[in-house]
């Protein structure tokens, strides 16, 4: 297995804990290039959840019985562990949420429905997932506030100027995505917290694609709110991080209400519980949180510096072989350090979809379409994109599996 560009990690120790990359169809190994959708899990967070369910499966923060303190106490340090891998202070500041579009939505209803009105301004940008972009036009709509995006350069970078420009003192809330999806562009998150408190705005910052992929510091940031998704990091679906400043989250109304994040309940009113567990109402993902936790410990065992190395030697790879054809347009920063481990491009001539499933024929698992990104696509002037995203267990082999299977691609379409 070659790892010509990267010598940051063992991919083939790696790979040896994911069990899912030994399948083969019709012969042929897969290639998983599909990792900004969702990665593989190693047997250790498949274990972690296995056992939860075999030995102490119990609800949390509800019975005295020993696996409901087993369970309890299980689910409570997972928030910990989250935390400090993104440099929260405790599991005061980690709420656990389905993924980063319910960390959006928590923040958008609790904080936007009651701070933002007309004349208030939400800066926003064009490579916005989604997940944010259509939850603050939605909360624009409901509020009266406007909402701005900044524009993005011809190279796939955040046009930094008409960022200072955008952002005022009507400004309220600056939402930006750390890494894009679709660009793979890593945009100055920290820089832009300083622009946004220069204008007394808070700053939410959407790391789906940034928390998997890089060491990420919540507090060097100076975000207010940052989000992730456990399921992009080697974690389960169903359990995402928020991350939030303290006193914002204590100043907030919960998202949801039910049992387990109240304090005192009577006809009259209700008091609520503790952080995080006043926004975690009803029974949580509790094997999910486990499991995420056992995800965040593996991450640390690789070093997040490495998994960084690693994404950017596959980028630059990837990048390299992609401009050896004319008829391939890339999309994003041409510089593998601007980015991360992802590459979206289009063949002239050929849908993504077809790509797609070209690629399929070959075991190679990629993604096409808009990536929840319609608006950057009508950016980008294409409807659609095929995009190979990377992860700690990929290699340039697989890379260069990716370029042959290109190849009958073009042949087929010729
Ligand atoms: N992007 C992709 O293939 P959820 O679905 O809530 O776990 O994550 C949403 C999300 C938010 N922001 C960014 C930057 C993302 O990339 C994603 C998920 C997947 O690109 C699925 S569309």
């Amino acid at each position: 297995m070659g790892l010509q560009k990267s010598d940051a990690l063992d991919v083939e120790r790696i790979r040896e804990d994911f069990p899912i990359l030994q399948r083969e169809f019709d012969g042929q190994q897969l290639v998983y290039l599909d990792n900004g959708a969702t990665s593989q899990k190693p047997e250790q967070v498949i274990d972690a959840i296995s056992d939860y369910y075999r030995t102490y499966n119990a609800n949390v923060h509800r019975g005295i019985h020993q696996l409901s303190q087993e369970a309890s106490i299980a689910y409570e340090e997972a928030h910990d562990t989250v935390a400090e891998f993104v440099g929260a202070d405790g599991r005061e500041e980690m709420v656990f949420t389905k993924n980063t579009t319910d960390a959006e939505n928590l923040v958008a209803y609790s904080w936007g429905l009651n701070e933002l009105g007309p004349g208030d301004e939400i800066v926003t940008t064009e490579m916005e997932h989604h997940s944010s972009l259509v939850t603050w036009q939605q909360i624009g709509e409901r509020t009266g506030a406007d909402v701005k995006y900044v524009p993005i350069t011809d190279e796939g970078y955040l046009d930094m100027e008409a960022a200072e420009e955008l952002i005022t003192d009507d400004t309220e809330m600056v939402s930006v995505v750390h890494v894009s999806n679709t660009l793979g562009t890593v945009n100055p998150v920290s820089e832009l917290a300083d622009v946004a408190h220069d204008h007394d705005s808070l700053i939410f910052v959407d790391g789906a694609q940034a928390v998997p992929t890089r060491p990420v510091d919540v507090k060097a940031i100076d975000a207010d709110f940052y989000a992730f998704s456990g399921h992009k990091m080697l974690g389960p679906t169903g359990i995402g991080g928020l991350y939030g400043k303290r006193e914002l989250l204590e100043a907030m109304d919960p998202y949801l209400y039910g049992g387990g994040m109240i304090r005192k309940v009577t006809f009259e009113e209700t008091t609520w519980h503790d952080l995080p567990w006043k926004f975690e109402a009803g029974t949580p993902s509790i094997a999910q949180g486990v499991g995420f936790a056992e995800a965040v410990e593996y991450l640390e065992d690789v070093g997040m510096e490495n998994v960084q190395r690693h994404e950017e030697a596959l980028a630059g790879y990837a990048l390299d072989r992609l401009s050896e054809f004319d008829d391939i347009e890339v999309y994003g920063p041409t510089t593998p350090e601007d980015r991360t481990g992802l590459v979206s491009f289009n063949l002239d001539g050929v849908h993504a979809h077809d790509l797609a499933s070209i690629m399929n024929d070959h075991a190679v698992a990629i993604r096409a379409g808009d990536h929840c990104t319609q608006p950057l696509h009508d950016v980008l002037g294409v409807a659609a994109s095929a995009r190979a995203s990377f992860y700690i267990y990929n290699t340039t082999d697989e890379i260069d599996a990716l370029v042959e299977a290109l190849d009958s691609a073009r042949e087929l379409f010729a």
